[in-house]
């Protein structure tokens, strides 16, 4: 209340620290809390307006939050088969990975819409999965990526190979997967429309 008594242009009349002390009376288990603090704290809040932080939309926190499903996995990469070891998050039909658990932005987004996956061999590397467009195969999947120099960029990938620490994260990954790739809308609303012209056919 003090800090938009004090700070905002449309409240005319400013809270005094008389006031501001006698509005606290018995604020402390019935006791009142001691001037001195109380002239501190108005002090500090005159000096400094508390500020809300802005949500500028670009703030991913809120979409980590919850995740459907979250760990390490290896990933190869596009153009350079190299392995890389990314933290995972799979949440709101779409795969993040990130370098480091910490990181605020993901290094690359895999949106599984029209995707496959399903558990693939792979030389030497056990416990594979790939993520693939069935429709398209040999085109680039829908993805992006965030290059070393920081600019974001289209993926590369045909498809992802992806490989889990075991037979059992990797199958708990691609149900996980399936399930994320199924609850798209999109789906259900083809379903739905399915089921009706199916109802509707004349029956013999
Ligand atoms: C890179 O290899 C990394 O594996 C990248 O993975 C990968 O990008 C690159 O593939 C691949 O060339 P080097 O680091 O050995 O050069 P990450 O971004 O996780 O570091 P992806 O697309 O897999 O993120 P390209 O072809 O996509 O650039």
């Amino acid at each position: 209340m003090l800090n938009t008594s004090l700070h905002n242009p449309n409240v005319k009349d400013k809270t005094p620290l008389e006031r501001f002390i006698s509005m606290n009376r018995g604020i402390n288990n019935g006791e009142d809390l001691p001037d001195d603090l109380l002239s501190k704290l108005y002090e500090s809040i005159r000096n400094e307006p508390f500020k809300i932080p802005e949500d500028d939309g670009n703030d991913l926190t809120h979409t980590f939050f919850n995740p459907d499903r979250e760990g390490w996995l290896l990933k190869l990469g596009g153009r350079v088969k190299t392995w890389k070891r990314r933290w995972f998050i799979l949440t709101d039909n779409c795969l993040y990975y990130f370098e480091f658990t910490t990181d605020k932005e993901p290094r690359g987004i895999i949106p599984l819409e029209n995707l496959c996956v399903r558990e693939v061999p792979y030389p030497r590397k056990p416990y594979c999965l790939e993520l693939y467009n069935p429709n398209s195969r040999g085109q680039k999947i829908k993805a992006c990526k965030t290059e070393t120099d920081g600019r974001v960029v289209e993926g590369k990938h045909q498809s992802y190979t992806i490989c889990a620490p075991s037979a059992e994260e990797r199958d708990s990954w691609i149900e996980a997967i399936r399930a994320s790739i199924t609850k798209d809308p999109f789906y259900d609303l083809v379903s739905v429309r399915k089921k009706k012209v199916i109802n509707q056919a004349p029956q013999d």
